[in-house]
């Protein structure tokens, strides 16, 4: 098969593509970030001929040149992050997208990007939804975000978390991992939410719940992990106490507002790597991390290889699925098959050494019948 990726090109992602190489594929790869790119990867793979285009610190033009190039290879299969190389085949290819046999796409904000496309009728062949498997969202995003995120805010500030009042905007997935590890690091965590239940589990996780606006006015540290537009804006900006950082860890860099921060600073300049000390008027300074991009992947190096592990056999396993059964499925967003992921799990204690428990004949016939009562 002829397999176009479009994923952070990281150590981990390396290994994806010459696993799916060492399975007969064809590949040609671009980053789904401007900023995510590791060079001594991207150069790594270049070196042993894989098609590979991507660097860090790509412009808008040359990110969707990237995309071309690799939609150029003509693929019959996609793997997607954030669903733009399936966007742009949608918009710029549609002759070429009816000939794809099958995708698949890593995270939330692309799984939702898809379902639209599809509920309007103009999804041209079959993706599965990868992010949903459960081996996916409830790892990665929780115990994988939850760690990178933290390491990238280390990274780019040295600063200490114990003490101080850390505000994860989204208690999904993502912000259940953050806050988790910033209150083993001693942090008062802040959670702010648009839907009762989720907020629920925050505050009885022992959190403090509360609306942006006065999250805003006593928060140290604030990190977003929404898939949301406008989560912190300047109305929020304008709010905050001096020296405040700001970071975004959801797909795109929509959640903090950047182009309302350049508006009210009155001057801007790069104190370390991937920290950008804005000043204001009134001269209040709050450091936006790695231009408000996924702060774990534009300031440290994404999530460990052992959580990627999982998401990566949920994709390649995918992708073999696709391979062999995507002719036979109508364009549509698909879970990944139940057994697949059950499989991952078995595969992962396996690998970290664990056994477990297997239910008795008897068991069976108890939990599965309603003859037995007091
Ligand atoms: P999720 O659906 O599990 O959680 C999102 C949460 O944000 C929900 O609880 C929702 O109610 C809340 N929310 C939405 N809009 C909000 C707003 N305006 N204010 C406050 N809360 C709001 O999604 P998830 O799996 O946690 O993913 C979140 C984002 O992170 C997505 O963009 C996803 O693609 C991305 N992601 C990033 C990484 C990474 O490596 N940085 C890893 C996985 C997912
Ligand atoms: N992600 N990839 C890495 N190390 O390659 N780290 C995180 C890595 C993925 C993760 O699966 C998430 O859903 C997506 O990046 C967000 O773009």
């Amino acid at each position: 098969m002829r397999i176009a990726g479009c994923l952070h090109i990281t150590t981990e992602t390396a290994v994806l593509v010459r696993t799916l190489q060492a399975a007969g594929a064809q590949t040609a790869w671009s980053g789904c970030n401007p900023l995510s790119t590791q060079d001594d990867v991207a150069a790594a793979l270049a070196q042993e001929e894989i098609d590979i285009f991507g660097w860090r610190g790509l412009s808008k033009d040359e990110y969707y040149w990237c995309i071309e190039k690799v939609i150029a290879t003509k693929p019959n299969l996609t793997l997607d992050d954030g669903a733009d190389l399936v966007f742009t085949l949608h918009e710029a290819h549609p002759g070429q997208a009816k000939e794809i046999v099958g995708g698949t796409e890593e995270t939330t904000t692309g799984v939702h990007r898809l379902r639209a496309l599809a509920e309007e009728g103009r999804l041209k062949y079959p993706i599965i939804g990868v992010n949903d498997a459960e081996t996916k969202w409830d790892f990665d995003n929780v115990y994988g975000t939850g760690q990178s995120s933290i390491d990238g805010i280390i990274r780019a500030t040295n600063v200490l978390i114990a003490g101080k009042n850390f505000v994860v905007c989204g208690y999904g997935h993502c912000g259940k991992g953050i806050a988790m590890r910033a209150k083993g690091l001693g942090a008062n965590v802040i959670v702010t939410e648009v839907d009762p239940v989720n907020a629920l589990k925050a505050a009885m996780e022992g959190y403090r719940v509360m609306p942006m606006i006065n999250a805003a006015k006593i928060g140290n540290i604030f990190i977003t992990a929404t898939g949301c537009n406008d989560v912190i804006t300047g109305k929020h900006m304008s709010l905050m106490k001096d020296g405040v950082i700001l970071c975004n860890t959801g797909h795109f860099n929509v959640e903090v507002s950047v182009s309302e921060l350049e508006r009210l600073a009155k001057s801007k300049r790069e104190i370390r790597p991937n920290n950008m000390e804005y000043t204001l008027a009134d001269g209040r300074r709050l450091y936006l991390l790695a231009e408000g991009r996924l702060v774990n992947l534009g300031a440290a190096e994404g999530h460990p290889s052992e959580v990627m592990d999982m998401s990566f056999a949920n994709q390649f396993l995918s992708l073999i699925y696709l391979a062999k059964e995507g002719k036979n499925l109508k364009a549509g967003v698909y879970d990944v098959p139940k057994e697949l992921d059950r499989e991952v799990a078995k595969i992962k204690l396996q690998t970290m050494g664990f056994e477990i428990d297997e239910l008795t004949p008897e068991q069976v016939r108890y939990i599965r019948g309603y003859g037995a009562g007091t």
